[in-house]
């Protein structure tokens, strides 16, 4: 007879996480749980997307000089204001935002934590459809506790991560989240309104035999690069493959398959945008950290993305991110083409 292991949600979750920990002041699982309940919310207005008029663009344009839709709008609020009326986050810094959002109030001033994310990343695939997402990434605040936090709260590098993760509004809704204990991957049971743990201590395979790039720009790649893509394509059952190219054109997706399944995710630079298109802050250093705790790799071509130092709020970087194996024979490609 089967026993039904009972099914954490999310609160519950944190709560066992707290209990593990006794000297965990609570705060950083207070702010996971905030951060669910704007994805549910964010949820809501996806999945009716095509039936209200909140599709399409909302007329402005945003501090990436894209068209902003209206859910991008939707979405940065409410992770924005679950946030400032939480206990455990100072300021925020958003894909959607020119500048940090600092929450100058004496609760916030004293919190222990800011976070940054892009709150709808993938939005252009809105009106298509094709599974989006948010991606966001917590720091312990380096500036001095009971003041407002400042720029300096928002330029740590990446290893500096007490958590990182990601929402994927698809087929189900997923949100997924590292910390240094290990990866977790909850869905939301529509039934009850709660994410469920269905995906406990996530390991990414150390190979895979899927690869995703956006093969328009091949040959405005670096050489090793496009070596490296024609060797993904000569692949076959000799040598690990054959391999399967799969670009969903949203890196949530692209990368949570990566993750789940084993696989590679690359957006290179290329001649004319040499730092490619994706952000270090709230793209890449998320993700970077969570494939490098599920046991993967994720770097700019040269170093690990979570040692690079941020200069700017929004500033680009390459990634290669994915399985152990794959980015490293990934890197004996690029290493012959090194500069
Ligand atoms: P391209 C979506 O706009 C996004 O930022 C990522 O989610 C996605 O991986 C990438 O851009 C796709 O960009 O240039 O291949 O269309």
């Amino acid at each position: 007879m089967s026993v039904n292991r009972k099914v954490l949600t999310l609160d519950e979750f944190t709560i066992q996480q707290l209990r593990n920990f006794p000297q965990a002041t609570g705060e950083l699982s207070s702010l996971l749980r905030d951060l669910g309940l704007a994805a549910k919310r964010v949820n809501v207005e996806v999945n009716k997307a095509g039936l209200v008029d909140i599709l399409g663009d909302a007329g402005s344009v945003n501090v990436q000089g894209e068209d902003v839709k209206k859910l991008d709008i939707f979405a940065n609020n409410q992770f924005m204001k679950v946030l400032q009326h939480g206990i455990s986050c100072a300021g925020i810094a958003s894909e959607e935002l020119d500048d940090i959002v600092v929450f100058d109030d004496e609760i916030s001033n004293n919190a222990k934590y800011v976070v940054m994310f892009d709150p709808l990343d993938g939005s252009g695939n809105i009106d298509v459809n094709i599974s989006i997402g948010t991606i966001f990434s917590v720091y312990r605040r380096v500036s001095e506790r009971g003041k407002p936090c400042t720029k300096e709260d928002f330029l740590q590098t990446g290893r500096n991560q007490v958590a990182a993760g990601y929402m994927v509004y698809g087929s189900s809704t997923m949100m997924v989240y590292a910390t240094r204990r290990g990866v977790n991957g909850f869905t939301l049971d529509p039934s009850i309104g709660e994410f469920c743990l269905s995906h406990p201590d996530i390991q990414c395979p150390p190979d895979g035999n899927i690869y995703s790039v956006n093969h328009g720009n091949f040959f405005r790649y670096d050489k090793g690069v496009q070596e490296y893509i024609n060797a993904c394509q000569k692949k076959d059952k000799s040598n690990g493959g054959p391999y399967t190219q799969r670009y969903i054109g949203s890196m949530v997706a692209d990368v949570h398959r990566s993750l789940i399944k084993g696989g590679i995710f690359m957006y290179p630079g290329t001649v004319d945008r040499p730092n490619g298109k994706l952000r270090l802050n709230y793209e890449c250093n998320p993700f970077a950290f969570i494939m490098e705790v599920a046991g993967g790799r994720a770097t700019n071509g040269i170093i690990p993305i979570i040692d690079v130092q941020p200069t700017e709020l929004h500033q680009r970087m390459p990634m290669f991110i994915g399985s152990k194996n794959m980015m490293d024979e990934l890197d004996t490609y690029l290493a012959k083409h090194a500069s």
